[in-house]
């Protein structure tokens, strides 16, 4: 239905066409979820990992009223300037957003509707939305939950930051039906962290085993997404405890100046940053390439598996 509103780069619909891997990658992230000009280099880096491993990169985001997928090195440098002066796009914007000709960066939710649209099964970003901490009072879930629960793509994730109440994110996607994958790992991945204490549905080792459970999900005609988490590399990896004073701080910040709805996960991901100094934004680079690689790697098993027959 969107079809009509949508453009894709040469390289992406060519990529596309002729059956060749193709991974989806978010603008949200580049206007609000890091500084400039470190957002611009580490999306254009992240463009690079992908087709270092192989496939096409699809930065997606909309412009002008249209939707893109695949943009170009000026319009990323566009997004990354503007930041926060560019609309974040979740579900509800995008009919207003394409109404009113304006532009929006899009979350993980609008970047998993665009990419199914456009044909794109994989999709890799830093970290997805859940259920905040306190949720029971603000009944703040991110749009993203449900964005799993009825779109097909697999999201290559590294967890979710512990600004979420991880348990309660853990037990919406089970209710919704979305499996939760660790890649290489039992313990659900807390973004900057390896380690949460919690668990996820099944652990896979490889980017074939990947590839070969969502031709399954597809060949059952099953809607929702499939999560996958890829932990921080190791030499990476933050001290829980830096990470832990600094949510915490943010949190309370959040709270005393009555920050809500869709400027909360902004004003909390900027102070986190702010407070854990450089340090946390170069693990954020680093984990969004690794998440980036991966996703790439399993959408080049995914068209390895294409002659593969399923059992009938
Ligand atoms: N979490 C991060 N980095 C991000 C985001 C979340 O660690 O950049 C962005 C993603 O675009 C995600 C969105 O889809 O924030 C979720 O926003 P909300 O919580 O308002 O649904
Ligand atoms: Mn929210």
């Amino acid at each position: 239905m969107l079809k009509p509103y949508l453009d894709m780069s040469r390289e992406v619909s060519e990529a596309l066409n002729s059956g060749k891997p193709v991974v989806a990658l978010e603008s949200t992230i580049i206007s609000h979820g890091m500084p400039y000009p470190q957002n611009v280099e580490t999306a254009l880096r992240v463009e690079e990992a992908v087709r270092e491993a192989g496939a096409v990169p699809a930065t997606i985001a909309i412009i002008g009223g249209r939707l893109k997928a695949g943009l170009s090195p000026e319009e990323i440098e566009y997004f990354g300037k503007k930041g926060r002066d560019i609309a974040k796009a979740s579900r509800r914007d995008l009919a207003m957003l394409l109404a009113r000709g304006q532009d929006g960066a899009t979350t993980v939710t609008t970047t998993m509707m665009i990419a199914h649209m456009a044909g794109i099964r994989f999709f890799a970003t830093g970290g997805i939305g859940g259920v905040h901490r306190g949720a029971e009072i603000s009944m703040d879930i991110s749009a993203d939950l449900e964005e799993l629960a009825q779109t097909p793509v697999m999201v290559v994730c590294a967890g979710a930051k512990s600004i979420l109440d991880l348990g309660l994110t853990l037990e919406y996607l089970e209710t919704k039906g979305v499996p939760v994958l660790g890649f290489g790992t039992e313990e659900l991945p807390a973004f900057y962290c390896r380690e949460s204490g919690f668990s996820v549905d099944y652990r896979v080792d490889s980017p074939r085993e990947l590839a070969q459970l969502f031709k399954t999900h597809e060949a059952l005609g099953l809607t929702g997404g499939i999560l996958v988490t890829n932990p921080i590399p190791a030499e990476y990896a933050m001290p829980k405890g830096d990470i832990d004073r600094a949510i915490e701080q943010a949190l309370k910040e959040c709270t005393q100046q009555g920050v809500k709805g869709k400027e909360t996960t902004p004003f909390l991901l900027a102070r986190v940053a702010q407070l854990t100094g450089g340090e946390s934004l170069a693990s954020n680079i680093q984990l969004v390439l690794n998440n980036a690689r991966l996703a790439a790697q399993t959408a080049l098993a995914y068209g390895a598996l294409e002659g593969e027959k399923l059992p009938q």
